[in-house]
């Protein structure tokens, strides 16, 4: 068994009989308690998800293995000090519980450039269907398409004993992260570009990779790309994206299957596609307004537009955090530094400013704060990435790493099928004691 292998399932077994001791002596525990408020919204709040990867913390954000993204944008191993983290070193971290050498990182990085080749009915797959197809549809429909090879599926069939599905899980998760940027720049170039594909370079990183086939060979995009897949790689277990690769995963579908799952999840525009709302309702402001620099009344005003519309402003509000999004401040620094002067920055700047004490108002929302996805697509911009309607892919390109390091311990601690349990509008009724007007 290879090196990783062997310290992973070392270490992990271990925290396994944890988890398991947890279930089968303190299942009666009682951590929480449910109401019809939770149910009906979303059930936000409920603890009932076991995710070890990263926490969200409602006012100071995301922290991987314990780790907030300022402190791993000193800890992780980078090309040069003045780079951004390699998102292979937190793959590494999320997957082994413990920060990463150089050395790590670079087996992680040989690793993927060795699984990397993509079959090419893939690529068949996705060149039949017509360019305009939105790229996530051509993205999840490329991941699909490689089910065939997966090696979860060959032991399930095999007859794998169910205490070594994490082995041909990790295996599988390892090929599919290697492929995946491959599979982005071929649906890139497949709508944007006539189908000039740019083949590989082995020489080059995971996220230098993603940029260099997408055309973009300069070392500051590759920088970007080094900060925009470590940034969006997890955000706890919770989220649409994550849960259903978690809950697709729970019925032991292979992991393309549960990552292609999660990833339509990512599509929605609450979720990762608000990445392209907020660059097509900049744009849609400045068309409006007749002008490309917009006054902060402006853009109140049409803050306000939007909501008398019953529109979402998007890249603003989140479930959990209650204040700015550190992955929103992480991108601000980033454009501080290269990009102080782009036109587009200073209006998302302006719209921070704008937004938050407008939302605020309204007593209804819970966080008038941004989210990450209020940022990253003027970086994209600034770098002539234009067609907003890929920024989403990016996004599932990294939260790769996240959900499919949580599926390999999914599956190291044996968790079950998930399985809870609905009841009808009638049963809540009667546990509210309510006299309803309506027979249900
Ligand atoms: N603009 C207008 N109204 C908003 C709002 C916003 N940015 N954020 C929340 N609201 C509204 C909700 O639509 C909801 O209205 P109703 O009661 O009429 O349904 C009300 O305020 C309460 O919502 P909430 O409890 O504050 O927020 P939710 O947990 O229900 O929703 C969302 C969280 C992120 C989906 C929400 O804030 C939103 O729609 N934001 C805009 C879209 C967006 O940026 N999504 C990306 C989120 C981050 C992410 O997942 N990235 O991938």
């Amino acid at each position: 068994m290879e090196q990783i292998k062997k310290k992973l399932i070392e270490r992990a077994l271990a925290k396994a009989e944890v988890i398991k001791k947890l279930r089968t002596d303190f299942g009666s525990v009682v951590i929480g308690e449910v109401t019809i408020g939770h149910v009906l919204s979303g059930m936000k709040g409920i603890v009932s998800l076991f995710t070890c990867t990263s926490k969200l913390d409602p006012e100071e954000g995301i922290r991987f293995r314990g780790y907030s993204i300022p402190e791993l944008q000193n800890l992780l191993p980078k090309i040069s000090p003045e780079d951004e983290p390699l998102p292979e070193g937190l793959f590494y971290l999320m997957l082994m519980d413990e920060l990463p050498t150089m050395d790590d990182v670079m087996y992680i990085q040989n690793e993927w450039i060795r699984r990397s080749n993509v079959p090419k009915h893939v690529f068949d797959v996705i060149d039949a269907l017509p360019p305009e197809t939105h790229p996530m549809n051509q993205f999840v429909a490329g991941i699909i398409a490689m089910t065939g090879s997966s090696r979860f599926v060959k032991a399930y069939d095999a007859g794998v004993n169910k205490k070594d599905y994490w082995d041909a899980t990790y295996e599988e998760v390892m090929d599919l992260i290697a492929r995946i940027p491959r599979v982005a720049s071929y649906v890139y170039r497949h709508a944007y570009h006539n189908d000039h594909q740019i083949e590989p370079d082995p020489d080059l990183d995971w996220s230098g990779n993603l940029a260099h086939m997408m055309g973009y060979d300069n070392e500051e995009v590759r920088r970007l790309m080094r900060l925009y897949l470590f940034l969006h790689a997890d955000h706890e277990g919770g989220n649409v994206s994550a849960h259903t690769t978690h809950l697709v995963g729970s019925a032991l579908s292979s992991p393309y299957q549960s990552y292609a799952a999660g990833m339509l999840g990512l599509a929605g525009p609450l979720h990762g596609l608000a990445s392209q709302e907020v660059i097509k309702w900049i744009f849609d402001m400045i068309e409006e307004l007749g002008t490309d620099n917009p006054s902060k009344e402006q853009i109140a005003d049409y803050v306000r537009k939007t909501l008398s519309e019953g529109r979402v402003v998007p890249g603003y509000g989140h479930a959990v955090l209650r204040k700015t999004d550190p992955r929103y401040v992480a991108q601000r620094e980033f454009a501080l530094k290269y990009m102080p002067e782009d036109k587009l920055f200073q209006i998302v700047s302006n719209i921070y400013e704008v937004v938050p004490p407008i939302l605020g108002t309204i007593g209804k929302i819970q966080n008038p704060w941004p989210n990450v996805d209020a940022h990253s697509g003027v970086l994209l911009l600034h770098y002539g990435i234009k067609e907003f309607e890929f920024y989403t892919v990016f996004f599932a390109v990294s939260r790769a790493l996240g959900v499919l390091a949580q599926l390999v311990w999914d599956r190291i601690c044996g968790l079950p099928i998930e399985r809870p349990k609905s009841q009808n509008a009638a049963w809540f009724i009667q546990k509210a004691g309510l006299d309803s007007p309506v027979k249900f």
